[in-house]
C-alpha cells in the first residue's frame, strides 16, 4: 500500500478540548495545522466530563471568538459551599476575588470547538489509527497514522501531543530525560447525571464520616452529583436507590431534605490521580493538557489547565510561524508547569481536606476538622481557597 505524505505546520494528535482549542487558536493566527483524533466525533462529544470553568478560561473562549454559548447558556457562579459537621460554609468569589466561575460541561466546550472547526474547514482526521511520533529530536518530525485503510505520513515542524493521559506522545521522551511525579489516591468517585433539579444553586463539596460528596449540575433540569467510593466498585453495585441514600447522608440535614432523585441517566466511576511529567517539551515535541498531567477532580483543575497550556502554546507557535522565533517555546515547559504545579497542590489540598482516606487516624481527623473551622473563621483561609478555586492568571 502507497503512503500518502502531506506537510503542514503543526501536527496535533488527539482531538478533544485541548487539541481541537489549538487548532483554533493557530487558526486564527493563520498558522496551518491538522489534528488526528483516534475516536470518532459522536464519542468525543458523550464523554462526561468536567463541569466548571474558571474566569480566564471563558475570557479566553469569548476572546477566540467562542463564548457565543457560554455567555448565554453558562451559569455563572459568585461562591460554593463547603459542608462539614452538618453545616455549610459559603466562599463568596465574588466578594473575595471579585471573579466567579461558570458552569458549562465539556460536552458543550467541545460542542462549540468542533462547530468552530467545521466553520473554518479545519483539518481534523477522526478515526485516526496507529499514530506514532517519528523524529521529534530533529527538525522535520512527522507522524505517520492510518485512515480510511490508508496508510498517511503528516510532516510539519512541531507536532503537539494533546492526545491526554494514555496517549502514545509522552513516551517518545526518552526516560533519562522525563520524570515524572504521582500520587495515587486511594478511592474513586462515582457520579450520576439525573433530570432532576439541582439541590442548590451553587455546587456544595461535603466532608462526611462517610466520605466525600459533591452536588453540581449542567443546568436547572439537569443534575450532576458524586460521592466517594471504593476503588473496587463497578457502577453496577450501586443501584440509584444506593446512590441517592448514600448521597442525602453525606449531605446537612437540610440539603438532604431538599433532594429530588430521579433515575440516574449516567453513571461511572472515575479513579483519582495526580501526575505531572516534567518537561512539557522536548525537541521539536510539545505536551498539553491530560498528556502531561492529572489532577484529581476535587479542584476542578484538569480542563481549565488543558485551556492555559494551549494558551501558552498558540502563543509561543504563533510566534515562531511570524518571524521564526524560538523564545516561547524555550520557555513553554517553565511557564506551564509554574502554572500546573499550582493547580496540582490546590487539588492535592482540596483532596486531602474532603475525602475519608482508608488509613486515616484521629489525628488526620482532627486536622481536617480544624482546616475546615479555620475556613469558618478566617476571611483569609477563604480567600486563599477562591483565589485558586476561579483560577490563578494564565
Ligand atoms: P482528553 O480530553 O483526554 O483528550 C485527549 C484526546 O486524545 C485522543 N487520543 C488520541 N488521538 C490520536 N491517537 C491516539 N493514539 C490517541 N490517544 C488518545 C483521545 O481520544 C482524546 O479525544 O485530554 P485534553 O484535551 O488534555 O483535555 C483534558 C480534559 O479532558 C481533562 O483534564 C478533564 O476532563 C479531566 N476530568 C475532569 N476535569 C474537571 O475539571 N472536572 C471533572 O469533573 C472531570 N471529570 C475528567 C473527569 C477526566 C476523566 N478521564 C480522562 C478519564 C472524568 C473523567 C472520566
Ligand atoms: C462537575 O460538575 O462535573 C464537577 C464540578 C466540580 C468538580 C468536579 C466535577 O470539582
Amino acid at each position: 500500500m502507497t503512503e500518502q505524505t502531506q506537510r503542514t505546520r503543526v501536527a496535533i494528535i488527539g482531538g478533544g478540548p485541548a487539541g481541537s482549542l489549538l487548532s483554533h487558536l493557530l487558526h486564527r493566527q493563520g498558522v496551518e495545522n491538522v489534528v488526528l483524533e483516534r475516536r470518532s466525533r459522536a464519542y468525543v462529544l458523550s464523554r462526561i466530563r468536567a463541569g466548571v470553568l474558571e474566569h480566564g478560561s471563558v475570557e479566553t473562549l469569548v476572546a477566540a471568538g467562542l463564548g457565543e454559548r457560554v455567555q448565554s447558556e453558562g451559569y455563572v457562579h459568585d461562591g460554593v459551599f463547603l459542608a462539614f459537621g452538618g453545616r455549610r460554609v459559603r466562599v463568596d468569589f465574588a466578594d473575595l476575588t471579585s471573579r466567579s466561575v461558570t458552569i458549562y460541561g465539556q460536552t458543550e466546550v467541545q460542542h462549540d470547538l468542533y462547530d468552530a472547526l467545521d466553520e473554518r474547514a479545519g483539518r481534523i482526521v477522526f478515526e485516526a489509527e496507529d499514530v506514532a511520533l517519528h523524529g521529534v529530536d530533529g527538525d522535520r518530525p512527522a507522524v505517520t497514522y492510518t485512515a480510511d485503510g490508508q496508510d498517511h505520513r503528516l510532516e510539519a515542524e512541531w507536532i503537539v501531543g494533546c492526545d491526554g493521559y494514555h496517549g502514545p506522545s509522552r513516551g517518545v521522551i526518552p526516560g533519562d530525560v522525563l520524570r515524572t511525579y504521582e500520587r495515587v489516591y486511594p478511592f474513586g468517585w462515582l457520579g450520576i447525571l439525573s433530570e432532576t433539579p439541582p439541590v442548590s444553586e451553587e455546587l456544595i463539596y461535603a466532608n462526611h464520616e462517610r466520605g466525600f460528596a459533591l452536588c453540581s449540575m449542567r443546568n436547572e433540569h439537569l443534575s450532576r452529583y458524586y460521592v466517594q467510593c471504593s476503588l473496587e466498585d463497578a457502577p453496577d453495585d450501586w443501584s440509584d436507590d444506593r446512590f441517592w441514600d448514600e448521597l442525602t447522608t453525606r449531605l446537612p440535614d437540610e440539603v438532604g431534605d431538599q433532594l429530588v432523585t430521579g433515575p440516574s441517566i449516567e453513571k461511572s466511576i472515575a479513579p483519582l490521580r495526580s501526575f505531572v511529567a516534567e518537561p512539557m517539551r522536548y525537541g521539536r515535541l510539545l505536551l498539553a493538557g491530560d498528556a502531561a498531567h492529572i489532577v484529581p477532580p476535587t479542584g476542578a483543575k484538569g480542563l481549565n489547565l488543558a485551556i492555559s497550556d494551549v494558551v501558552y502554546l498558540a502563543r509561543a507557535l504563533g510566534e515562531f510561524a511570524a518571524n521564526g522565533s524560538t523564545t516561547g517555546l524555550d520557555s513553554y515547559s517553565r511557564t506551564a508547569l509554574d502554572r500546573v504545579w499550582k493547580a496540582v497542590r490546590f487539588s492535592w489540598w482540596m483532596t486531602t481536606l474532603m475525602h475519608r482516606f482508608p488509613d486515616q487516624d484521629g489525628f488526620d481527623r482532627r486536622l481536617q476538622q480544624a482546616e475546615l473551622s479555620l475556613l469558618e473563621s478566617s476571611r483569609e483561609a477563604r480567600a486563599s481557597l477562591a483565589t485558586n478555586y476561579v483560577g490563578l492568571p494564565i
